[in-house]
Parts: structure tokens; sequence; C-alpha cells
């Protein structure tokens, strides 16, 4: 796949980064690694060419990217209210990453929308809804982090590609690929990352700093999960797991614990699709759904559970009960038995 940039986009790109000093760059809630390194790689390049530039989160970014370059900076709007609001205040431009929405930015949005600065989008999920001066949508790449490193390369920025920007575009592919499991089959994103292995980054630190970082409260909360919180329904290739408010006060639940558990009943051969629900103190319960093949996680998420996402990896909430969520689930199943069992 070959990734064609309009070049009218990318001179506008060029001329709002010229013609400006102050920048923004947002990403979704709950914050993963392409959201994270394409952020801190696109402030980075920012940084030094002079310019004023902040992360803004709407929430803290999980403990296990604290290692990346420029993370230190990142001001959450769950920590530094007042802080972002006056950044916000003070902004020229606004970068939009991974987000095919403003409100995957949670109550960071109303800000954004009141101070209505220009803005920059670049993501790969489809049906992009964010009204950008500038906007690269492109759902077939395997990450954020790959687009941003073509689109800073067909601005001519290479020179600012240095080993700390490398370091945070290659934990972008390489968690949004699954470790290259699924969304890299094609050539382009082997050459992305061989041009940034080749700039001496520390591929096996990055990959141990990112996969081997849990303490014995989160391996127990695993183990208890698959063990006593999955439930197979072998009738529709599914299953389900959940995480309680008791498991989290049970097993000290932090922030990105229970990443990677909806992944793991992939491995079973017959299972085609698989939900994990997580229980709040506040708020909804949050589904997250991944599927095998030609089984479309994105719009179960959408039809039943105010969400969306890519095909195989989307993700929802569902306003009520942890146990009224697991019912709409199986009803969800029902509906779309005939996908599931063909
Ligand atoms: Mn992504």
């Amino acid at each position: 796949m070959e990734f064609i940039f309009d070049p009218k986009a990318i001179e506008n790109v060029k001329r709002l980064i010229a013609d400006n000093q102050v920048f923004a760059i947002t990403t979704h809630y709950n914050s993963d690694g392409d959201a994270i390194g394409s952020s801190t790689a696109f402030a980075e390049v920012l940084r030094q060419m002079g310019k004023t530039v902040k992360v803004l989160l709407p929430n803290d970014y999980p403990a296990f990217f604290r290692w990346m370059y420029g993370v230190d900076d990142i001001l959450s709007l769950d920590r530094h209210s007042k802080e972002v609001q006056k950044y916000i205040a003070s902004m020229d431009v606004l970068i939009c990453l991974d987000i095919n929405q403003l409100s995957r930015t949670e109550d960071l949005e109303q800000f954004f929308t009141q101070s209505n600065k220009p803005k920059i989008v670049i993501d790969h999920h489809i049906n992009l809804q964010i009204e950008a001066d500038v906007a690269f949508s492109f759902h077939k790449a395997s990450s954020t982090c790959e687009l941003v490193y073509h689109i800073l390369c067909a601005c001519g920025y290479e020179k600012y590609i240095n080993k700390h920007v490398a370091e945070s575009l290659y934990t972008g592919i390489m968690t949004d690929t699954g470790r290259l499991d699924y969304s890299s089959n094609y050539p382009e994103v082997y050459n992305v990352m061989g041009t940034l292995v080749g700039m001496g980054i520390n591929k096996a630190k990055i990959h141990d700093k990112i996969n081997n970082v849990f303490n014995y409260d989160r391996f127990r909360l695993q183990s208890a999960v698959m063990k006593d919180n999955f439930t197979y329904l072998p009738d529709y290739h599914a299953g389900y797991m959940f995480i309680s408010n008791a498991n989290k006060r049970e097993y000290n639940f932090q922030l990105g614990d229970s990443e990677g558990f909806v992944n793991m009943p992939l491995c079973m051969r017959d299972l085609k699709f698989v939900a994990l629900f997580t229980e709040y103190e506040k708020g909804p319960v949050k589904a997250s759904f991944r599927s095998k093949g030609d089984f479309p996680a994105n719009e179960f998420a959408t039809e039943l559970f105010n969400g969306g996402g890519h095909f195989n990896a989307a993700g929802g909430k569902y306003f009520g009960t942890l146990d009224e969520a697991i019912q709409a689930f199986k009803d969800g199943l029902e509906k779309y038995r005939e996908k599931l069992v063909k």
C-alpha cells in the first residue's frame, strides 16, 4: 500500500507549522502506544524546530510508557486542569492524532471546541468526523505512528527524526499491530520499521519496557479473570470476560492493568469474537471487542455499544450495570448469529 498524500495538504501542514508558534497535540482517552508514540514524536519534531509544544491528554497515560522521551512534559486534564485550559487558550494550532472524532478526547473536547483554532488531523480510523484545516485519514495504515513518519518525510522534516522520535514511532507501530500480528500485511510498514531500527534504537529494550512491566497483583488479576470471569459460548464461536469493581479492589487495579486481556482468548482455534467488560465506580461499563477473520467487531460495537473502531478491534460503552451489559452482549450475539456461525 502506497501512501499518496495530496501535495496541497502537505503544503498546508508546512504553512501552518511555519506561520505559528504555539502547538497543542492531543489524542484519545486511555492513550495507547500509538497515541503516546505519535504525540511524543510529533512534539519532539516541533520542539527541535523551535516551536512551543505540549501534548494534552484527557487522562493520564499508563505507567509503562514512563520511559518514553518527552512524556514528563505531557499535561493531562485530570491532573493539570488549570494548566491545560491556560495552554489551550494560548495555542495557535491543534494537532489531533489517532482520533477520528474530537469526542475521543472526552472532557477536553469542550475546550478545543471553544478555542476553535486551526486543526491538523492524522488518523487511521474509519469515518473521520473532525472538521479540520488539514486531515490525513488512512484507515488501512498500520498505525498513526506510521502515517506520522510518512507525513514528516513528505514535509521534508526527516532531519528532525532523531533517535527519540524513532523510538516513539517504533513503539506505536509495534503496539498497534500486536507486534506485527495484524494490520501490517504490506511492505511500507517494514520499510519504515527498518529505517527506524537503522537509526540505532534499542528494539529489545523497547519490547522489554512495553511488554514486561507488570507486578504480582496484575499477574494475579489476569489469572483470576481468565479462570473465573471468562465464559465461552461455543455455539456462537464467541466469549466474554469482565472485570468488576470488586476485582479491581482485590487486585489493586492500576490504569493499564487490563491491557491485552481481551486478546488472550483469541488463541482458541474456534473462537471468532470476544468481549471484555470493565465496571467503573462512576460512569458506563467499558466494552472492548476483538474478532478474527471476517467478523466486524466495529459494526457490533457501533450498533450495540455506542462505540466503534477497527474491523477486528473495537470498543464502546454501556449505560447500565455490568450484568445488563453482558446480557446486551448475549442478545447481540443472537442478532449476529449468522455472521458468527457461518
Ligand atoms: Mn492507533
